[in-house]
């Protein structure tokens, strides 16, 4: 499974985990790294200090490459953009904006980075702005999402651009991986596989949900606010789906009921006021793995489909 991906990110496989907010922390990036991907820290919207230390722990689990989220519409995006060459980050992928202001530093710093994008509009502007790589995320991811499914924006970016394109949404197996090739994706972003992993260090209700997840217990809430996000299936995220269809919650009162949400979920496993985000792909995870198992089996199944 060489690519251009293994080869820029010097990795055994050509596999990144997502850089899920207030999920993805050292444990799991180490984990993802050590077992031959590229494990992310997200940077969300957490405090300097708690993503430097994040940084500093990951170094002392792993002496692989990892990387850093950041979430463009963070307040601190600036200082965490910065932290990632004062760490001396190998990779950077970026979420929720437009990182081309950015970019230009991180090269010079020798930083690999790696814009995660919804359109090809935007993934031609990153391939301009010097972007090494592109995750082309279809609307099945978890979290705040695009409109272009997987299977249509992938061979589209593929043929949009020169740079490598990673492919993203509703991957969890090694058949998902051997599609992404096939659409001429040179690697894959996991995502929502990993909330169902050993070392994720979420809230147990968080992943037992994942688990006993079926094809249709996913809900995409806020398109109204201009952030649309897609959400396991709950009390609170069906509340708030029939708030935006029925007129009864407004935007702002949905800013409202949803500010910390995240944060309930993963830490406290609050059901009736997280919001859980996952990817549509979770009707087809249904068990807890080590990373290391998850990545080796999806790998071997994808190299045997594709060497058919
Ligand atoms: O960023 C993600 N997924 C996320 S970020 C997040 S935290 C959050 N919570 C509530 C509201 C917003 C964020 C949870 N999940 N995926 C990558 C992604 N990037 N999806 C869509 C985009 C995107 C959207 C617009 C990228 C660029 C963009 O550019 C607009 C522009 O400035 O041209």
């Amino acid at each position: 499974m060489k690519t251009r991906i293994t080869e820029l990110l010097g990795c055994k496989y050509p596999l990144i985990q997502g850089g899920m907010a207030w999920v993805a922390e050292n444990t799991l990036a180490a984990a993802v790294s050590n077992a031959g991907g590229v494990g992310l820290i997200a940077g969300g919207s957490a405090p300097i200090d708690y993503l430097r230390e994040q940084i500093r722990l990951c170094k002392e689990k792993t002496d692989k490459p990892f990387g850093v989220n950041i979430m463009l519409m963070s307040p601190n995006a600036e200082d965490l953009a910065q932290l990632c060459i004062d760490e001396k980050v190998a990779v950077v992928t970026t979420g929720a904006g437009n990182p081309g202001k950015y970019i230009p530093a991180w090269k010079e710093a020798g930083i690999k980075v790696i814009p995660v994008i919804p359109s090809v509009a935007l993934a031609k502007r990153m391939e301009k702005a010097g972007a090494d790589a592109v995750v082309a995320e279809g609307t099945e991811s978890g979290g705040h999402i695009g409109e272009n499914t997987t299977m249509c924006l992938v061979p589209q970016v593929v043929d949009a651009l020169e740079i490598p394109v990673i492919a993203a949404g509703g991957i969890a197996d090694g058949r998902g991986v051997a599609a992404s090739f096939m659409l001429g994706a040179e690697g894959v972003q996991i995502g929502t596989r990993f909330l169902a992993s050993e070392e994720c260090q979420i809230h147990p209700t968080f992943k037992e949900l994942v688990v006993k997840a079926k094809d249709t217990d996913n809900v995409v809430t806020g398109r109204y606010t201009g952030h649309p996000c897609r959400n396991i299936k709950t009390k609170f995220s069906k509340m708030l789906a029939n708030g935006e269809k029925d007129g009864s919650l407004t935007p702002e009162q949905f800013e409202e009921v949803t500010l910390g949400s995240l944060r309930k979920a993963v830490q406290d496993g609050n059901v009736e006021e997280g919001s859980f985000l996952c990817g549509l792909i979770a009707g087809m995870v249904n068990d807890v793995k080590p990373c290391k198992d998850i990545i080796e089996e999806m790998m071997s199944q994808a190299e045997k489909l594709l060497n058919r």
